[in-house]
């Protein structure tokens, strides 16, 4: 297989649709020609991500619910005797409880909303790079995960996924500092809003949608294969001397200032 990510082995996370941001980077990724490997949160996720596995040639289709400690240690007991180790740790995974994303953040916030909120969106991913590092080669590797605007910036509705993005993306400075010297990279990407099943249902999502395509400098939203492209870019050789860093995938938001007007 030809490709910038041909013989690597990639574990993806976070595939629950063919809408989600997983299944862009599954795509661009098997498009580089990595191996991969795909995980499901739960049986009730497990026929549609091997419909997934089927459509971008996954090996390997393994359950991980990144609650459970067990279920972390057998994904890393099958991928040791399975492949023998990875080289590519895809996180993007993101839950609060949907109550703490209605209202404004202290009107909805809980000890355990935060708890649950900051478990799954942010411990998960120092859980994962524990759990895994050991199994990427002496030559390198690399990790990434998926954040928002919302841990920089206050924004209607994000609520407590803010503070938790904010724990992710020290999260991903942190690793990078302690697996550099193995030539493991550690990177984030803050995509713009993409409607997923993460995004739908939350009231208002589409009004957003709208406003950041307005405001935004190429004057539209991103797609899941954008994310994924920047993804397995970010996870190749060619991106050898970027680590600890967040990378906007976002059609250019975050940099303005002001909404686009027309000063005639
Ligand atoms: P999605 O709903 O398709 O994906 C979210 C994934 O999280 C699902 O696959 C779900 O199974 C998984 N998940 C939830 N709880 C889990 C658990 N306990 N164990 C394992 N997996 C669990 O939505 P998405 O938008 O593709 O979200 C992926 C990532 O991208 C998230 O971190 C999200 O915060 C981030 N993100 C999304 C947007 C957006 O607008 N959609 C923008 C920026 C960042
Ligand atoms: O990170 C996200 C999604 C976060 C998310 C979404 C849900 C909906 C279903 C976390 N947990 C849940 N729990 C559920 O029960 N995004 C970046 C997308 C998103 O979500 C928002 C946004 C944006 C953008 C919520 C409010 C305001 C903006």
């Amino acid at each position: 297989m030809s490709g910038f990510l041909a013989g690597k082995r990639a574990l993806i996370t976070g595939i629950a649709s063919p809408r989600s941001i997983a299944s862009g980077i599954a795509q661009a990724m098997h498009e580089q020609g990595a191996k991969l490997a795909l995980t499901y949160a739960g049986d009730k996720l497990k026929s549609r991500v091997e419909a997934a596995a089927e459509e971008y040639d996954a090996e390997l289709c393994l359950p991980l619910d990144v609650t459970s400690d067990e279920q972390i240690a057998d994904l890393v007991q099958s991928l040791e005797s399975q492949w023998g180790g990875v080289d590519i740790l895809i996180h993007s995974i993101g839950f609060a409880p949907r109550e703490l994303l209605k209202g404004g953040f202290l009107e909805s916030v809980t000890r355990d909303g935060f708890a649950v909120a900051h478990d799954i969106s942010a411990y998960s991913f120092a859980a994962l790079g524990k759990a895994l590092y050991p199994l990427m080669p002496e030559s390198g590797g690399s990790m990434l995960t998926l954040t928002y605007l919302g841990a920089e910036r206050a924004l209607p509705g994000y609520n407590v996924m803010g503070p938790a993005k904010a724990s992710l993306e020290a999260s991903v400075r942190y690793m990078a500092a302690e697996l550099g010297p193995r030539n493991i990279r550690v990177n984030g990407i803050s995509a713009g809003p993409i409607k997923t099943l993460a995004a739908a249902g939350i009231s208002g999502f589409r009004d957003m949608l709208s406003a950041t395509a307005q405001a935004a400098p190429l004057g539209r939203n991103v797609e899941p294969l954008e994310v994924g492209n920047t993804a397995a870019f970010l996870c190749s050789d060619l991106a050898s001397g970027i680590t600890g860093e967040i990378l906007f995938v976002d059609a250019g938001y975050h940099i303005q200032g002001m909404p686009n007007a027309d000063l005639g």
